[in-house]
């Protein structure tokens, strides 16, 4: 964790570490036992993060709440957050079956972006999970699974920066331009999928 986000989050920092390598554990272990194999293995990659003090401060505003740690801690998902990125859609939900069985934590809500995709394209499946904290008052917290594809994954970066960039020209056209292709690339990971099914089925 950085100095200044570590002085933000007080006497919070250690557990959220805690609580940060767990994941980060107990995740990969998830992973190498559906496969370990570089042929097969679900997962792209696998990255954890605390949020950092400005992005948490920015959310804490944005819900009309205080810019404080216990706010964070009380009220936001996503302080703590995973991202698993796979090659396929199926790998998502064989991940989520094991996500679900894990005795680290409760699943507490599944959002299914992907299912029912946000209204600019955005495609993901957020697990929302609670684990014991124990700091202070706070007996637990919330924490954040995201999982995509590596195309999903691809069109959310691109898209972040939009919203982070100023003085865009073409907005309008941007927008229209990352909704096709995020329809394109999820009729493609279809398409990906069912030609796996078939080279596996042999
Ligand atoms: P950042 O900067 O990525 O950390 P809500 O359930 O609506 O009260 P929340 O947490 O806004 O609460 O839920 P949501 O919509 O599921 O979004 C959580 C996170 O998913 C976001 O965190 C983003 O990381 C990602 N996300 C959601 N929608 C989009 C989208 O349209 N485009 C992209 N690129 N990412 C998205 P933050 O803190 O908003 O942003």
């Amino acid at each position: 964790m950085k100095q200044e986000d570590a002085a933000f989050y007080g006497i919070y920092a250690a557990k959220l570490e805690e609580i940060h390598d767990l994941m980060l554990r107990e995740i990969q272990a998830i992973l190498d036992g559906i496969s370990n194999d570089s042929e097969t293995a679900p997962a792209e990659h696998l990255k954890c993060r605390i949020k950092g003090a400005e992005s948490l401060k920015e959310k804490l505003r944005r819900k009309g709440l205080a810019e404080t740690p216990e706010n964070g801690l009380r009220y936001l998902s996503d302080l703590v957050g995973a991202r698993v990125v796979t090659h396929f859609v199926g790998d998502i939900y064989t991940v989520l079956d094991d996500i679900t069985k894990s005795e680290k934590w409760q699943v507490k809500k599944v959002k299914d972006y992907i299912a029912d995709p946000k209204p600019n394209g955005y495609r993901s499946l957020h697990v929302i999970i609670t684990l014991p904290f124990g700091a202070d008052d706070i007996e637990t917290i919330d924490a954040e699974i995201q999982m995509r594809t590596i195309a999903m994954d691809c069109w959310a970066a691109l898209e972040h920066q939009l919203k982070y960039k100023k003085n865009i020209r073409s907005t309008a056209l941007i927008v229209e331009e990352l909704k096709r292709c995020a329809d394109e690339m999820a009729s493609t990971d279809l398409s990906m999928q069912t030609i796996r099914d078939l080279i596996q089925r042999g």
